[in-house]
């Protein structure tokens, strides 16, 4: 099997059921990824060594989330030259905010793609991955615009829907 090019890291086995619908849209465009629990509070040692040793391992960007005080995203991107795309997850009592701004306000230097909080976001990290990669991959770049008409097509049909529907 290939090495893979995407990796996705989250802070708790808790974090699934949100960061599956990242992984099952990574693999919509037949990517699969290397999917890991590590924590940056937790388990500090082995995100570190993630980090450091995923370029070499033939990963291309890394996806990571984390809800509550989310230090993985930025932990990661501190042992790495790969881009790196934080989720923030929404399972805290603050819904999210804390992790979000945890996630967007890194210092200058050391930047983290944050996208939206929760499920919406696991859906973005995955896509906007999938556009990192497609830069250099026509096959990539062809599913993702194909991705995209679908997307603008099923617009377009439940625009027609309702429009049926406001006539009658
Ligand atoms: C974060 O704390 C995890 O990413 C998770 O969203 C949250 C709670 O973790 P558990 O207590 O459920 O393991 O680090």
């Amino acid at each position: 099997m290939s090495a893979a090019r995407i990796a996705v890291v989250f802070g708790s086995d808790s974090d699934w059921p949100v960061m599956e619908g990242c992984v099952k849209q990574l693999r919509a465009f037949d990517v699969a990824p290397h999917v890991e629990v590590m924590s940056a509070h937790r388990s500090p040692d082995r995100v570190a060594e993630f980090a450091r040793d995923a370029e070499k391992n033939g990963v291309e960007v890394i996806i990571a989330a984390a809800g509550m005080s989310n230090a993985l995203a930025g932990a990661v991107a501190a042992h790495t030259c790969l881009p790196v795309i934080g989720i923030p997850l929404d399972g805290g009592s603050l819904k999210g905010f804390e992790a979000l701004l945890s996630t967007v306000q890194m210092p200058p230097g050391m930047p983290v793609a944050t996208v939206s909080v929760g499920a919406a976001g696991a859906t973005n990290a995955a896509l906007l991955a999938i556009q990192i990669l497609a830069r250099g991959d026509k096959k990539l770049a062809d599913a993702y615009r194909s991705f995209k008409a679908k997307q603008a097509a099923r617009v377009a049909e439940k625009n027609q829907a309702l429009q049926d529907k406001i006539k009658s």
